[in-house]
């Protein structure tokens, strides 16, 4: 490609202006790398040129090094190379902000001597979010901007800070109107006044009280790490901060290229970098007309002010969006309320939000009494009780009151969406909107689409819920849609684990050590073992171990007893001997002997049925792709996202393995449950993967 294709260079008298212009995020190609050295070394050498503005065409500058050629050979020139190039220019160069200077992006940023950037710009180094540390110099120039208490803080965290604080902080030296423009008159300003050219491999100012008092930065990496189980980013990202502090800046540079070599070509940053384009590619709705466009929604309606329906009230006044939140009674209301208003001091005390955002966000919650009400919602999304005859009178009553071209949705987690739609004379406009709880927190939101929900009231489900900061992934009618069925899986498995011998701490800690956040018996716990009961009762299930904890009133947290014990004040679940005399009685009972059972095969029972029911979900069309399933897991149930999700580590660990397996313990387990799904065997037969049916499917 030629590079003026992708970076321009034009003059203004004295002032150069090389321009990249890479849609949709101007990320770092080779081209544009190549661009961006050889414009620069052309206005350098231009005698009329005094000073050089680096700006962006479209909606932002540089977002980061491009990371579809992460993982191919290397083209040169490297960005560190091009950051030399820029740095060591005798010509002012001045970096001029929009959008999101990210990663790569904020690195050439820090490698011109002067940066300038619009109110609304934010700039970060985002690179631990996908397994990697900042390697173009990110680790030593942004503790020399900004001193390395922040920049480990930006750099560990990987969140952008906006203009404001890049001020502040020195990271920017002014904020502008216009990027190019403004930055055009900050170079003549340089230029007047006779600005010495700031390099900040040369400055080490605030580096020297951490310099001299080493604990400053390592207090400030304790703190935020603490979240950081796990990964090894964070950790590598944090080192090479330190390097920074202690070795000379080229020394600096070596230590940071090597961590980042060894990341980039590591597992965790691979199933990350996959993570990030699988989020993307799940907005892209399958099946719908190019060009539909979603309903507006100015006003939604909550209906049911409990856990559910106050957190996704929360999520709608977060984003600014005004709701009316409907329950039945005035005793309900004041409750839900009251909930939601002290989540939201609670988040205040702790520094999360600002101190006047609780009353403006309570401000944009309405409750009141009577399903009349949602006369003027665009949207009204049902978070009553989860039966389907209460369903279905809600529904009922919404098709009485909701204005025409509303778009219905209920929040149910398993039920049938075609049977709630059917009572209502437009099921053309219902859908499910499934939110997980806590619904204020976690970010995905299963959209599921009934059989006859139209093209554009799926897209205003999908947009709506970017637009609250949720993950959409659309899915297919059927019990418990992706996320639950697959759980149920898991679930039946982790009971019978129980019967055969093991304990809730074992499974649960295999599970945990696993990566995810909580095992099933403390998930069972945290929710409430009554609500697995009353739902087994309605699907006439019987549990033997989870029907005698409930009737023994161990009803998990709530209770201070469960599958564990809790002491008064404590979500800390502790192994109870009760228990395990309550599994021996219940193993007696079921005529079953328990025996010790490895750490692998509670692995391989927890996971691998898992898989196996996402080959099965393939197979029906209720995900459209792996890569969706992954997401729901990663964003619904905290699937360690250096695994990559379900699918993507079932093709790390081998088809043929998961199938062999799975047919083991069908057998030894006498389970016919457990057998490989037809999609999971015929891919393991052809030594495929599951990514290789994402490609064929994309192809026709
Ligand atoms: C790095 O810089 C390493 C260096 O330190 C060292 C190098 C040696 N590359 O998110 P959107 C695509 S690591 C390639 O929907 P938005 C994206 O896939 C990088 N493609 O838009 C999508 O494609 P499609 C550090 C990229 O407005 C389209 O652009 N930087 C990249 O909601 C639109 O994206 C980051 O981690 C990329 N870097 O959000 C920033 N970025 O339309 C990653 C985006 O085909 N990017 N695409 O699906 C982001 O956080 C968001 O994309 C951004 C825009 C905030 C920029």
């Amino acid at each position: 490609m030629d590079v003026s294709e992708v970076v321009q260079l034009e003059r203004h008298d004295v002032v150069a202006l090389v321009t990249v212009n890479n849609p949709p995020v101007n990320a770092l190609s080779a081209a544009v790398r190549r661009g961006i050295f050889e414009q620069i070394k052309a206005a350098a050498a231009d005698p009329q040129v005094q000073a050089i503005v680096l700006t962006c065409a479209g909606r932002t500058f540089i977002a980061g090094a491009d990371i579809t050629e992460f993982g191919k050979p290397p083209q040169p020139p490297g960005l560190n190379e091009v950051i030399a190039e820029i740095e060591s220019c005798k010509k002012p160069v001045i970096a001029a902000i929009h959008g999101t200077a990210l990663g790569g992006g904020l690195e050439v940023a820090l490698g011109c001597h002067f940066r300038v950037a619009t109110k609304d710009a934010k700039l970060g180094l985002p690179e631990v979010k996908l397994g990697l540390l900042p390697g173009a110099g990110g680790t030593q120039r942004l503790p020399r901007a900004v001193g390395p208490e922040l920049a480990v803080k930006m750099i560990v965290e990987g969140n952008p800070i906006g203009a404001d604080a890049a001020l502040k902080a020195g990271l920017i030296e002014e904020i502008v109107e216009g990027p190019a423009a403004g930055a055009e008159a900050f170079a003549r300003k340089v230029l007047a006044e006779k600005r010495p050219l700031r390099r900040l491999r040369d400055e080490d100012t605030k580096l020297a009280a951490a310099k001299a008092d080493r604990s400053i930065f390592t207090n400030a990496v304790a703190a935020v790490t603490k979240k950081a189980r796990g990964l090894e980013a964070p950790f590598a990202a944090a080192d090479a901060v330190g390097a920074a502090i202690d070795l000379p800046f080229d020394e600096g540079l070596k230590k940071e290229r090597e961590g980042f070599m060894k990341l980039v070509t590591g597992e965790q940053s691979k199933a990350q970098r996959y993570a990030f384009f699988a989020e993307r590619e799940a907005a892209k709705v399958s099946g719908v007309p190019e060009g539909t466009k979603p309903r507006p929604v100015a006003r939604v309606a909550i209906i049911g002010a409990g856990t559910m329906g106050g957190g996704i009230a929360m999520s709608f006044a977060n984003a600014g969006i005004p709701v009316t939140l409907i329950e039945t009674g005035d005793e309900q209301l004041k409750r839900g309320m009251g909930v939601m208003q002290k989540n939201y001091e609670n988040t205040a005390a702790r520094g999360g939000i600002p101190a006047d955002a609780p009353a403006k966000r309570m401000g944009l919650i309405t409750g009141v009494v009577g399903l009349e009400n949602v006369k003027d919602a665009d949207l009204v999304i049902e978070a009553v009780f989860e039966t389907m005859a209460v369903k279905k009178d809600v529904f009922t009553a919404l098709d009485k009151h909701a204005k025409p071209g509303a778009v219905l949705a209920s929040n149910t987690s398993y039920l049938n969406i075609n049977e709630i739609a059917a009572v209502t004379k437009r099921p053309q406009d219902v859908l499910g909107m499934h939110f997980f709880s806590p619904a204020n927190v976690m970010k995905l939101c299963e959209i599921v689409r009934g059989e006859k929900t139209a093209p554009d009231v799926l897209m205003t489900a999908v947009a709506i819920a970017k637009k609250i900061a949720k993950v959409p992934v659309v899915v297919g009618v059927c019990d418990g849609f992706v996320g639950n069925r697959m759980l149920a899986q898991r679930g039946k498995q982790a009971e019978k684990l129980l019967y055969d011998g093991a304990l809730p701490q074992q499974i649960d800690g295999v599970v945990t050590k696993f990566g995810l956040p909580m095992g099933p018996f403390a998930m069972g716990d945290l929710a409430g073992l009554d609500i697995g009961w009353r739902s087994r009762q309605d699907r006439g299930i019987k549990s033997p171990i989870g029907d005698a904890l409930y009737e023994a009133g161990r009803h998990g947290q709530k209770t201070g007893k469960g599958y564990y014990k809790y002491e008064t004040g404590s979500r800390a679940p502790l192994p109870d001997p009760e228990v395990e005399k309550m599994l021996d009685e219940v193993r007696a009972k079921l005529g079953v002997k328990g025996r010790t059972i490895t750490d692998e095969e509670i692995l391989e029972r927890m996971v691998y049925p898992m898989i196996n029911e996402g080959a099965r979900i393939l197979e029906e069309g209720i995900a459209s792709r792996p890569s969706d399933i992954d997401i729901v897991w990663i964003y619904g149930y905290g699937w360690p996202v250096y695994r990559g999700g379900p699918m993507f580590y079932a093709d790390h660990v081998g088809l043929k393995h998961i199938a062999d397996r799975l047919s083991h313990y069908a057998k030894a387990t006498n389970d016919p449950s457990l057998e490989p799904a037809p999609l999971l065997k015929k891919l393991a037969a052809e030594g495929k993967t599951f990514a290789s049916l994402a490609a064929s499917s994309k192809a026709t």
